[in-house]
């Protein structure tokens, strides 16, 4: 990641006491609460250290942690995989990697540009993909044992661009930290899927009227190899299941879908936490309530319906729900973070994607001066639904300097993204704070 200040002694600091340092950084004089403006020695350090002039520095918020110094020090480890592009990882054990926003640029996310998100240990290849086989069971009448060859006879084959996004995407914005791989903007991609309809195999297993949730299970060994060791199933209300976009996929982008995105088979359930979308499927088991696998229980997967206390060891987990439709998004992904124009620029084009979970996206807005104005941006339908949408706009920048240009989408129920994460939780769900992307107009 280019950068391009030159010190790091506030840019540590921030990492490590961030309350001390938006001190030293904001004046306080205006009152007790990080409510400060920037100014004075604050602004002549924060100067120093960015190496240019910032501009709208007097619209920059106190307590926002300013973004050319949110990001830890050190190198982001890079994805080195046969078929995968060069991924930022965020944990080895298991492999998880996600997409920088600047390479969800095209249209459909290619496969190497997909991000990986594993609970368990990686299967070995299957060497006879149309013979893997899937079992329903459960409330249904007549329950199934089919290979993937056969689900590709007997069923309609449906394709459509989807977008599969990891319930942790985003979680990197919660103060205090939460559990988990912290995520930042890119855990999510829109592929085109080509499978079949889980509900129409549900109908030809033929529901009982008692079914009412789906309990996925697949071949991934938990982490310790242990096989006896349950491993991540999660499952939906039976609605969900019944979308005619929810799918069975045995493709992605016309290619058999690869061994890493759970190939030969898996779930894909556009909009909802990915986690459900199942990889390496075996068995759907169809049940009369909802689902308590591994997954499903405790702080997984799961969203407040009250506010708590932010970093609250004693956080009450029972009143929690379970995640489902994903909230409402934006990237910029055509400008790199950190990324310097010439002398004289004095607009940037910008494009990127937006989208909702379930809902679709109604607006997308611009700043470069830290939220102070905001710039409508045109947003494209989706191709399909549940595709992302795209979005093209600009940004004036009127002088030179340090500028942040930011984006926030709102969905089509009128919610928006915040500029900080709410409804902290302890696993970190839900988080969709706005895309800061910095910016260097070189003198
Ligand atoms: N069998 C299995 N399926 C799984 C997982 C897993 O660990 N094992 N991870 C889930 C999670 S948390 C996400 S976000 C998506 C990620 O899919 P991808 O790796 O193809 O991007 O797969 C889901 N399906
Ligand atoms: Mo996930």
């Amino acid at each position: 990641m280019p950068m391009f200040y030159r010190e790091r002694g506030l840019y540590e600091l921030y990492a490590d006491d961030p309350e001390r340092a938006d001190a030293l950084v904001f004046d306080r004089r205006t009152g007790p609460s990080r409510r400060g403006f920037l100014s004075g020695s604050g602004l002549a350090t924060m100067t120093a250290m960015i190496g240019a002039p910032i501009a709208f520095a007097e619209f920059m918020p106190g307590g926002l942690i300013p973004q050319a110094f949110a990001q830890g020090t050190k190198e982001p480890k890079l994805l080195k995989m046969d078929g995968k592009a060069e991924l930022v990882v965020l944990g080895d054990r298991p492999l998880v990697a996600e997409t920088p926003a600047h390479m969800l640029d095209d249209d459909v996310t290619p496969n190497e540009k997909f991000y990986i998100r594993n609970n368990g240990q990686i299967p070995e290849p299957a060497k006879d993909a149309d013979a893997w086989e899937i079992t329903i069971d459960g409330e249904v009448n007549k329950p199934l044992k089919i290979t993937v060859g056969e689900l590709k006879k007997r069923f309609k084959r449906v394709s459509y661009v989807l977008q599969l996004e990891c319930g942790g995407n985003g979680r990197s914005a919660f103060e205090p930290p939460a559990r988990g791989n912290q995520w930042t903007t890119g855990g999510v991609g829109c592929a085109r899927w080509t499978g079949v309809p889980l509900g129409d195999v549900l109908k030809a297993a033929g529901l009982k009227p008692s079914a009412k949730y789906t309990a996925h299970y697949a071949a991934d060994l938990h982490l310790s190899g242990d096989p006896k060791t349950p491993t991540l199933s999660r499952g939906v209300r039976l609605a969900k299941a019944m979308d005619p976009h929810s799918l069975i996929v045995f493709e992605m982008n016309g290619k058999p879908l690869p061994n890493i995105h759970g190939g030969p088979v898996r779930l894909v359930y556009p909009g909802w936490a990915g986690s459900a979308s199942q990889k390496w499927l075996t068995r759907i088991w169809i049940r009369d309530k909802e689902h308590d696998g591994p997954g499903m229980k405790g702080a997984s997967y799961r969203v407040p319906t009250i506010p708590g206390v932010p970093g609250d060891p004693k956080f009450d987990v029972s009143k929690m729900r379970i995640l489902e439709s994903m909230p409402v998004r934006s990237i910029i992904a055509n400008v790199k973070d950190g990324q310097k124009f010439p002398a004289k620029t004095r607009e940037i084009a910008l494009r990127g994607k937006a989208w909702a979970g379930d809902n679709s996206v109604r607006t997308v807005q611009l700043s470069a001066d830290f939220g102070q104005t905001w710039t409508a941006a045109q947003v494209a339908a989706p191709v399909n639904r549940f595709a992302w949408q795209k979005w093209t706009g600009s940004l004036k920048v009127p002088t030179h300097g340090y500028y942040e240009l930011w984006v926030k989408a709102t969905d089509s129920t009128g919610k928006s993204q915040a500029h900080a994460a709410q409804f902290w939780n302890p696993q970190g769900y839900g988080a969709n704070v706005f895309h800061r992307v910095r910016v260097l107009i070189e003198a």
